[in-house]
């Protein structure tokens, strides 16, 4: 197997916080200098990515005066039409300045709400100015460290207040956006309110304007709350709600490393790239939507090792893609699947017509049937997931 290369019909995108981020942790200051937006743009077209996103503050330093803001966005438009990146998705910044430490929706001060919500729909023109299609808002500060400190009720009605405020605009504006949320259960606040793909997807359906709101879940983020990423997008998908995705890695619950994709729990990013790449099992909806990551390039990494961890994310998902593709084409896995029910599971319990009445007085379902005698099979499990890891491995 050879390392392949990526280009930009395989839609990789990439944060400009990600490949930009200097290094500054809690414990100490940064270790890159920050490079120039539009060097980033033909940096990435230079080693094969397809798209960029950012938040606001990311493009744009906080504060900046306008005739110099669309002096800046001038500058990056024309870096897109020279390289051909895509700008797919903004996002806010509603966590960095000092304003948020509460929160910018759910902020117990009605100022600061409102500020927040300012700052959110002038980037939501930006985002349509741009021809981005999605809109992520990662809640950062929307949180708690005292359940004291907040009436749960009232930050929820007043997140859902926002939320539906900016998706009233964007129909209203007949801006061709999706909001896309992004669950994280902890860090910087000590809890966030929608912790899990779980939690968003239950606040969506409470939504006036739902139907134009949907996830952007984070390995990492779903990782730290020691949830299984895969089964999280694979419940997204189900309810027609996975808009976007944060690529990343994670070793168990901790704080959040934003470690390059499968660098962190290797085989739940194979069933990842499995999933994306050749849908469920059985059929049914699929992710069209870009393979953005969303990682940090470590500390320790020269701005060589930037654009070196940059390409890993992209190579690891490519090889990936080919383990997976060759695990799915197995011939010995289609009879496993077959053999172990799994194709089977697509058949309704309930047979087409049948009545709840018909389905009660058959004596096969229950009263003549013998449950030892049922329990007896075996369901290979164990064969197929190990054919899985010698493909992972390059074993076949
Ligand atoms: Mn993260």
């Amino acid at each position: 197997m050879s390392i392949p290369t990526p280009t930009p019909n395989d839609h990789f995108s990439f944060g400009m916080w990600t490949v930009n981020w200097p290094a500054q942790d809690q414990f100490g200051s940064a270790t890159r200098a920050m490079m120039d937006p539009v060097y980033i743009v033909h940096k990435l077209a230079e080693i094969g990515a397809w798209g960029i996103t950012f938040h606001d503050d990311d493009l744009i330093p906080f504060g900046t005066a306008p005739a110099e803001r669309q002096a800046i966005i001038d500058s990056f438009k024309k870096a897109l039409d020279e390289t051909g990146i895509v700008c797919e998705m903004v996002t806010t910044n509603t966590f960095s300045h000092p304003i948020f430490k509460d929160g910018a929706f759910t902020s117990n001060d009605r100022q600061v709400r409102r500020f927040g919500l300012r700052k959110v729909l002038r980037n939501v023109d930006l985002a349509a100015d741009l021809g981005a299609t999605t809109f992520v808002m990662w809640g950062g500060r929307e949180g708690a460290e005292y359940d004291t400190s907040k009436d749960y009720k009232s930050a929820l009605d007043r997140y859902a207040e926002g939320i539906d405020t900016v998706a009233a605009y964007i129909k209203s504006q007949g801006y061709n956006l999706k909001i896309a949320l992004e669950p994280k259960p902890n860090e910087p606040r000590g809890d966030i309110l929608l912790p899990t793909v779980g939690h968003a997807l239950g606040f969506i359906a409470c939504l006036d304007n739902g139907d134009i709101v949907g996830l952007n879940p984070e390995v990492g983020h779903e990782q730290m709350a020691c949830l299984n990423y895969t089964a999280g997008i694979a419940q997204a998908l189900w309810c027609g709600k996975l808009f976007h995705i944060d690529l990343n890695s994670q070793k168990g619950v901790k704080y959040d490393q934003d470690l390059a994709f499968g660098h962190g729990d290797l085989i739940n990013a194979f069933s990842t790239v499995d999933l994306l790449e050749n849908g469920f099992p059985n059929g049914g909806p699929t992710y069209e939507g870009p393979r953005h990551f969303d990682y940090k390039p470590s500390r320790t990494e020269s701005e060589e090792g930037v654009w070196e961890s940059a390409r890993a994310n992209m190579t690891m998902y490519l090889l990936l893609k080919e383990r997976a593709k060759a695990f799915r084409e197995d011939s010995e896995i289609k009879d496993l699947m077959k053999s172990s029910g799994v194709t089977a599971l697509a058949e309704p319990t309930l047979a087409a017509g049948e009545t709840i009445e018909s389905f009660m007085a058959d004596p096969s379902t229950f009263e003549d049937l013998d449950p030892d005698q049922v329990a007896d099979r075996g369901y290979d499990y164990i064969r197929i997931n190990q054919i899985a890891m010698e493909y992972l491995l390059g074993a076949r």
